[in-house]
């Protein structure tokens, strides 16, 4: 029996990675209203069923999407192999109700992966383990054989999914809340027979990374719309949308998209906690992408040219963030000894960074080449001066700081020290 690759080995790429592209596309892209409009509108599944007979999105291509994720910087991908609506992106044996059988006579997955693997991605597929067309999954006691049918449709396309596209790197589980949960939600695992779902993913797929959305722990926490830590070691990956309202597939009218700035903060605050960011898109009926997402993906991915490095394979670091938008001392990651300083409010020539415990040996102000002066004062105050009066960068500046050691901060025994200066 071959050994299974450790837990360490198997988050190696996704720690290095950081940014990866979450893809939300589907039949509900047809009607714009996002990929919830079947159960917000009620609509009957022989009524929502007929989408599938004009779905044939003429402009998917899946290297232009390759190609964007490439240009924002992302190492890898999610993408809907099939939504809460039960639809297939894919060429299931267990359901007609699939790209390859309807209209499209296309299986997205397929061109997906070989696209996204031709331009160096990982991939990875998300997968809704509900299924609305099933009146078991909303009244499991009600209707035991429909709830018993959606159970054995997950086991049966998963073991599809991971069996006829190749090797595949993450596994995104989605929608394990289930009616029985909300009154009992120790029974979600036992529900979707979830232990043994994921002992046949590891068997069929030894190296991939399985998230926790299917009633039990697995590989990866998914904090969703917020940028959360999990506790040291745990990888996780905090999932979002570009807009502020919550619409991962295509909703036609929305104003309201988030800055660039604010969409680099919660880059940098998840690699500051060793997470990644998993940015959505939600493509158009034809395929394509909207601007408002091309374009801030495309200055992500200038900005990450000049200060990837303190955001690529980025570990945690002692000196705490106030966070990006603060005045304050911005937010920190490190590699080994040295430490990058995100700062999206700059401070002018000069700024002091209390408490730190580990002697500075050199400070540059990253894309300028910059070497800023390093001194310390009283209560481990690290002071850097000579540093540009304006910010080298308009959305966030960093500035790399080498350590003689890994940098950690003083512990203050005595908090109230520091009015002595002796800190
Ligand atoms: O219901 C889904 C939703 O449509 C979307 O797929 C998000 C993405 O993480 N997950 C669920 C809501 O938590």
């Amino acid at each position: 029996m071959p050994t299974l690759p450790s837990y360490e080995e198997r988050t190696r790429w996704f720690h290095q990675a950081r940014f990866g592209m979450f893809i939300h596309f589907g039949l509900y892209s047809l009607l714009e209203r996002g990929e919830w409009v079947m159960f917000r509108e009620r609509i009957r599944p022989d009524e929502y069923d007929r989408l599938a007979d004009r779905f044939a999105p003429e402009r998917f291509n899946p290297r232009e999407w390759a190609r964007t994720a490439v240009e924002a910087g992302m190492k890898y991908a999610v993408f809907t192999a099939r939504h809460h609506d039960g639809y297939c992106l894919y060429d299931s044996k267990v359901s007609d109700f699939t790209s390859v059988k309807r209209a499209a006579k296309r299986d997205f997955v397929a061109e997906y992966v070989e696209a996204f693997r031709e331009a160096g991605l990982k991939v990875g597929l998300y997968y809704s383990v509900l299924d609305w067309r099933f009146p078991g999954y909303f009244e499991p006691s009600k209707y035991p054989e429909s709830a018993a049918a959606v159970v054995q449709q997950l086991h049966d396309q998963v073991r599809e999914l991971l069996t006829n596209y190749g090797p595949i790197d993450e596994l995104w589980y989605d929608g394990d809340w289930v009616s029985v949960g909300r009154r009992n939600p120790a029974s979600i695992a036992d529900f979707w027979r979830a232990e043994e779902l994921n002992a046949m993913v590891r068997k069929l797929q030894p190296q991939i990374l399985i998230n926790n959305r299917c009633g039990v722990k697995a590989d990866l926490d998914t904090p969703e719309q917020h940028v959360t830590a999990s506790e040291p070691g745990r990888a996780w990956e905090a999932c979002m949308t570009i807009c502020h309202p919550a619409g991962w597939g295509y909703v036609r009218h929305i104003t309201d998209f988030k800055s660039v700035p604010e969409l680099l903060q919660h880059l940098i605050k998840a690699a500051s906690g060793e997470g990644n960011f998993l940015l959505n898109v939600g493509p158009k009926p034809d395929g394509t992408l909207r601007e408002e997402e091309t374009s801030r993906l495309r200055a992500m991915g200038q900005w990450l040219q000049v200060y990837g490095e303190g955001i690529y394979g980025s570990q945690r670091c002692d000196i705490p963030g106030d966070g990006v938008t603060e005045a304050g001392n911005g937010q920190w990651t490190r590699k080994g000894k040295t430490g990058y300083l995100f700062l999206s409010r700059w401070p002018g020539t000069e700024m002091v960074v209390p408490l730190v415990q580990t002697k500075a040996v050199s400070a540059t102000v990253m894309g300028t080449g910059i070497r800023a002066q390093i001194r310390e004062e009283y209560n481990h105050r690290l002071v850097l001066s000579g540093l540009p009066d304006k910010p080298p960068h308009p959305d966030v500046s960093v500035i790399k700081i080498e350590f003689a050691d890994e940098p950690r901060l003083v512990e203050e025994t005595d908090t109230s020290l520091w009015l002595q200066g002796k800190a």
